[in-house]
Formats: structure tokens, sequence, C-alpha cells
């Protein structure tokens, strides 16, 4: 199976980005992480997204706050899909990650999640390999009837209570 790369831009996005790493193990799906900034070392950051597909990963994540470039960047120098997670980090509360992330021209999408949505960037990442993949989709389907269960569970515990 192909692996799925997490991009932060900064140490300080990990307490976050951490979320996605967490959903890939829960599934079986291997990951790298690295930290790489779209400003403080582009050279990198292109070298990276370059050979990306050549070193075996399937679909990229890529976290950053404030003046979000890095998904963007990473999503113009590869083909594979690229996941942004805009990161609240600064008086904006996210906003300015967000429109920064999402905001990409034709051609050269990136699906952004919520603000500060990690997790959701990891089943995202999930689902994207679990197309060529059946025993990972069939993974993802238990999880998705599990949940599924638990908020009936919950409907049933309220609807035979009185507040
Ligand atoms: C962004 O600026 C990073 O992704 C981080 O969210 C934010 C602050 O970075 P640090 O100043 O904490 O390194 O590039």
């Amino acid at each position: 199976m192909k692996k799925v790369a997490i991009i932060m831009g900064s140490d300080s996005d990990l307490p976050i980005v951490k979320k996605a790493a967490e959903v890939l193990g829960q599934f079986g799906v291997g990951y790298e992480m690295r930290v790489l900034s779209a400003h403080r070392c582009a050279a990198e950051v292109a070298s990276f997204a370059s050979h990306a597909e050549d070193n075996g990963f399937g679909v990229i994540i890529a976290a950053a706050g404030k003046a979000a470039h890095l998904a963007g960047a990473i999503a113009g120098q590869t083909p594979l899909p690229v996941i942004g997670i805009p990161i609240k980090a600064s008086a904006l509360e996210g906003v300015d990650a967000l429109l920064s992330t999402v905001q990409m021209p034709a051609g050269v999408p990136v699906a952004t999640v919520a603000i500060d949505g990690a997790a959701n960037a990891g089943y995202l990442a999930v689902q994207i390999l679990a197309v060529s993949d059946k025993e990972l989709m069939d993974k993802l389907k238990d999880f998705r009837a599990e949940q599924t269960a638990k908020v009936l569970a919950a409907d049933e515990k309220i609807r035979s209570q009185q507040f």
C-alpha cells in the first residue's frame, strides 16, 4: 500500500497534526512526518514534493498556520492528492490559514479540511487509498458502521431519559 506524507509548517503545529497520524495508525496505514516550511525552507519543500510520487507516497497531508502556503506549494509540484489542514495559529483564529489553503486556482486543487481538522485529513487520506485497496475499504465500512451504532445507542439512551 502507498504511504501518506504528513508535512507541517512548524513543530508548533504538532499537537493538532498528530490527530491525523493517530487516524492513519488506527487503520494500519503507513506514514512519514516532516517539518517543512513553504517560507522558511522553500527549496526543501520543492524537493520533497517533486520526489514524493517516486518515494512511494499516495497522499500528502500538509498543515500550516497564518499565511499558509504549504499545501498549495506542495500541490503545485506533484500530481498526488494534497489535503490541507489550516492551523489556528494567529490573532485571526485560523481564518487566515483557511483562506490561504482553500483558495487554489483551477488545475491545482488542495482538499481543505476544517480549521484544526486534522482527524478528517487522516480519514480522507484513508478514503483515497481505500479506493484501490479492498481490505482498507472493508475497514472503513466497519468504522462507519461502528460510528453509526454509537450515535443510535446515544439516541436510544437520551430518548429514555427525563430532564
Ligand atoms: C506557520 O506559522 C506554521 O505552520 C505555524 O502554524 C505558524 C507559526 O509557526 P512558528 O512561528 O510557531 O514556527 O508557518
